[in-house]
Parts: structure tokens; C-alpha cells; sequence
């Protein structure tokens, strides 16, 4: 591949034209981010498998309003509009969705076998390579629209990256050679469709719960509305819950947080 790839309006809706998803295409050179971009064209009648694309983020977003780096030219930053498929069970699988539908890309083109942390990242050898923020709006209680946004770091890692409890890479520098960015997303869009069609299947759960990160280690969940919980990482829940077991020997179901693997 050349140092140049060629990621663009025409070459992403030319790769998508059989796919269920990406059109409408909205694909852009630069954007703060395309959730944000998502839920304004959501709020304005987008239709579902509408798919926003920026070649960078300036102010990319994960949970909790967390900053989320793209550097141009070398990741994957798309987010999806969905309408169909709004029950409560479906919309709490979509994060699994995401991760699934990202490292089955990955193992595709890449040869490499990412895990699944959870609720929302994929890890390639300890490292963080991707993450999935998904965001929905309700009309009096039910379900309009959803955001489901995917990042991947593709041919360059994030600038200006500190966190004290992970570290973070890209495809590139895991398997040693630039990955075309044009033929992963085909293969993600690709993905999202056929997984679309088993939301409610117990098949998402399995296939996640086979990748996860962590399964049956000691580990701790921290989250904004309760103390830090440790215990055993058993699975998780079709529902998308992390279920966790006690030192008491109970099992208890969490429904989100951030995971550490505890040190024995
Ligand atoms: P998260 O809240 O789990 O991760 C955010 C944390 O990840 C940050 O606090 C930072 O430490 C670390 N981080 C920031 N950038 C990167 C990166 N490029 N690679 C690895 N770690 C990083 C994860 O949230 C969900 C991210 C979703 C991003 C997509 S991109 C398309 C869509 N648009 C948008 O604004 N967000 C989503």
C-alpha cells in the first residue's frame, strides 16, 4: 500500500454499494465528531443506514465525554443512524454489536484475534485499539433513533495519549504493515448489517463472551454510582450486563462501568 491511501467519498460509497448500510453516505474530511454529526442528521429525519465517515475527529467523543483521538488520514471514525430495531433488549445489545462486528473486521483482514473488554473496547495483545460509544434518543419514552459509533485506530495510534491504566496501539504496529482503511470499513459496514439481523439471538452474547477479555480472572468494576466491585469475570448477559462473582460465591449482574484486571 501507499503511504497515501485512498479513502474517500467515492472509493467508501463505491465499496458499500451492496451493503445494507452506508447509504445515505455522509463522508467528511474533517469533523468534530460524527456522533454528534449522526444525532443532528438523526434529529432531522436521516434515514436508518444512514453513515456518517470523517477521515479525522477534532473533537471525537467516547463515554462519559471522554476525549477520543482520529488523527487524520489514519483511523476509522463512523457512525451508524438506526431506526428498526428499537426494543429495549435490542438497543442493550448494541454495544456488544459494535465490538463484535469490529474484531470480526479485524480477524478478517488483519489475521490477528482482538478481545473484547468489557462493555465497549477491543484489545489486541493488552493494548487498546477501539472503542464503541452508542447513543440514543427517546420520544416519550420510547425509542427514536440510535447512534451506534465506532473508532478504530487503523494505520497510526492517538496523539497525545495518556491514560495511567492501559496503554494504546493500532493495527499497523500490531501486525506490521499498513491496513487498507477503505476495505476494513466495507468489511465493519458488512459486519454491522449481518449482526443487525441476530439482535435478540443469543448468538451476539456467545460469539462476545468467546473474545472477552479477562473471562474468569480476578478483576474490578469501577463505576459512578457504586464503590468498586472485584471479583470473578464470568460472561456476560444477553442483555449486554457483565456478571460478576463475589468472593461469597454470589453472582451479581452490572450493568456499567470500567473494568481493571486486579493483580493477584
Ligand atoms: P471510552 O470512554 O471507553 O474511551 C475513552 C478513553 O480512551 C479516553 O479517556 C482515553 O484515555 C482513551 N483514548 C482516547 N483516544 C483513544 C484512541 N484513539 N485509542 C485508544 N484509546 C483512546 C470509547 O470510549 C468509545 C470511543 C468511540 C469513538 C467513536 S469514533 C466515531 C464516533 N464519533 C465519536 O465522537 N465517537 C465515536
Amino acid at each position: 500500500m501507499n503511504d497515501r491511501d485512498h479513502f474517500s467519498s467515492t472509493t467508501i460509497s463505491e465499496s458499500l454499494v451492496k451493503e445494507k448500510f452506508g447509504n445515505p453516505l455522509y463522508y467528511y474530511n474533517s469533523i468534530g465528531s460524527t456522533n454528534n454529526e449522526a444525532k443532528i442528521l438523526a434529529a432531522n429525519g436521516a434515514p436508518e443506514g444512514s453513515l456518517i465517515v470523517a477521515d479525522e475527529q477534532t473533537a471525537g467523543r467516547g463515554r462519559f465525554n471522554r476525549h477520543w483521538s482520529t488523527p487524520k488520514g489514519s483511523s476509522l471514525a463512523v457512525s451508524f443512524i438506526l431506526r428498526s430495531k428499537l426494543s429495549s433488549p435490542e438497543i442493550s445489545q448494541m454495544p456488544m454489536l459494535g465490538g463484535l462486528a469490529t474484531a470480526y473486521a479485524i480477524e478478517q483482514l488483519c489475521n490477528t484475534s482482538p478481545k473484547l473488554k468489557w462493555p465497549n473496547d477491543i484489545w489486541i495483545k493488552q493494548k487498546k485499539i477501539a472503542g464503541i460509544l452508542v447513543e440514543t434518543s427517546y420520544t416519550e419514552d420510547l425509542p427514536e433513533w440510535l447512534i451506534l459509533g465506532i473508532g478504530v485506530n487503523v494505520n497510526s495510534g492517538p496523539l497525545e495519549f495518556t491514560n495511567p491504566y492501559y496503554d494504546a496501539s493500532c493495527l499497523a504496529d500490531i501486525i506490521g504493515h499498513k491496513v487498507d482503511r477503505v476495505n476494513l470499513l466495507q468489511q465493519l459496514v458488512h459486519n454491522v448489517g449481518l449482526l443487525y439481523n441476530q439482535l435478540d439471538q443469543n448468538s451476539i452474547r456467545e460469539e462476545w463472551q468467546k473474545r472477552m477479555l479477562w473471562k474468569n480472572q480476578h478483576i474490578e468494576v469501577i463505576g459512578s454510582g457504586h464503590k468498586p466491585i472485584e471479583g470473578i469475570a464470568l460472561g456476560v448477559e444477553i442483555n449486554g450486563a457483565l456478571l460478576l462473582q463475589l468472593h461469597t460465591g454470589d453472582c451479581i449482574k452490572i450493568y456499567s462501568g470500567e473494568t481493571r484486571l486486579k493483580s493477584n
